[in-house]
């Protein structure tokens, strides 16, 4: 088979989306990317391949796909919100010029490309609850900008250049294999951390401050399906809303308490990340991935945080509560 190429692979998405897909495809087949170098040439677990790759060097993307006969490309490599909004400039340049020159490879070896959209690509004019798959996308920040132009740019090389682009637009993502770096949705990450470790957690965004999220085991398998998903069902093709759970920092808090009890959580506001959480959906409508390509998500509020305070134990060496 022609390999499957993943870039951004050590950040949060990338270390499980990693593994899943050499579960699927094979250890081989499967070329993990990044820009942080990993010491040993291979990937964390020495189970596949490992390249270094700066997406914004065209040569460098069209080399490595050339070497490894590459057919679909993951294309991860962003920053995310936070950063973006404090580093704007940064954000435009890896944002679009990654995904550009990713695209342009990809029209060059007829590869396939899936892109992480996000709930970020919406901004304060569009409905917030049950955000509509096909809605008004006016983003006030970076991130939402770049998200927006690069759901526009997908579209375009697929109606163009008939590039097999897709992508989700996904939520905030809680895992414990790695951490999320610069994102506004990164509190629910931490608080689970700051539970276990301390039982106290300071959070930066208001305690009703209601966000769409999900597990990152369900995102991973969206990630697969959508790639795998008949053509020939695909209206949207890309930027799919898909949806698993929303809650507050306050929702949150009492599920994890109910595990840990006296965990407590103290509110001390970001405003720029205030700002940007306010300008996002509170939950979106995902019909139009459940009807082309069957998504349904495994993973609520309570088996997500049972799980991921199991999951946090063993990793950190907590002993189990008795
Ligand atoms: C972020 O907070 O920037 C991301 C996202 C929702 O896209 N997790």
């Amino acid at each position: 088979m022609k390999k499957i190429l993943v870039t951004g692979a050590q950040g949060q998405i990338g270390s499980e989306l990693v593994p899943a897909l050499r579960e699927s495809y094979g250890g081989g087949n499967v070329v993990a990317s990044d820009v942080r170098m990993r010491p040993g040439g291979s990937d964390s677990a020495g189970e596949g391949p490992f390249e270094h790759l700066d997406c914004t060097k065209g040569r460098e993307i069209r080399d490595l796909i050339g070497r490894h006969d590459v057919g679909t490309i993951y294309h991860l490599a962003a920053l995310l919100s936070a950063v973006a909004e404090e580093r704007p400039q940064d954000a435009w340049h890896l944002n679009m010029g990654g995904l550009y020159r990713v695209l342009e490879a990809a029209r060059h070896y007829g590869c396939a490309v899936f892109l992480p959209s996000s709930i970020g690509a919406f901004g304060p004019a569009t409905p917030r609850e049950n955000t509509p798959q096909d809605t008004i996308q006016r983003p006030t920040t970076m991130y939402g900008v770049t998200k927006v132009a690069s759901e526009l740019l997908c579209d375009y090389y697929a109606q163009r250049f008939g590039v097999d682009t897709r992508g989700l637009r996904l939520p905030g993502l809680i895992s414990h294999v790695a951490l999320p770096g610069g994102g506004t949705t990164d509190y629910a990450v931490e608080m689970f951390y700051q539970a276990l470790r301390y039982g106290q957690y300071r959070c930066f965004l208001k305690a009703d401050t209601r966000l769409d999220m999900m597990y990152m085991p369900d995102a991973v398998r969206a990630m697969i399906e959508v790639m795998a998903a008949d053509p020939a069902r695909l209206v949207h093709r890309n930027a799919f809303n898909v949806a698993a759970m929303s809650f507050t920092p306050q929702e949150l808090a009492a599920e994890i308490a109910r595990h840990i009890p006296g965990f407590s959580v103290e509110y001390d506001v970001d405003p720029i990340r205030q700002a940007i959480a306010d300008s996002w959906p509170q939950s979106m409508d995902d019909g139009a991935a459940r009807e082309e390509w069957g998504w349904a998500p495994q993973y609520g509020l309570d088996s997500m945080t049972s799980h991921m305070l199991d999951e946090l134990r063993k990793k950190l060496g907590i002993p189990a509560a008795e």
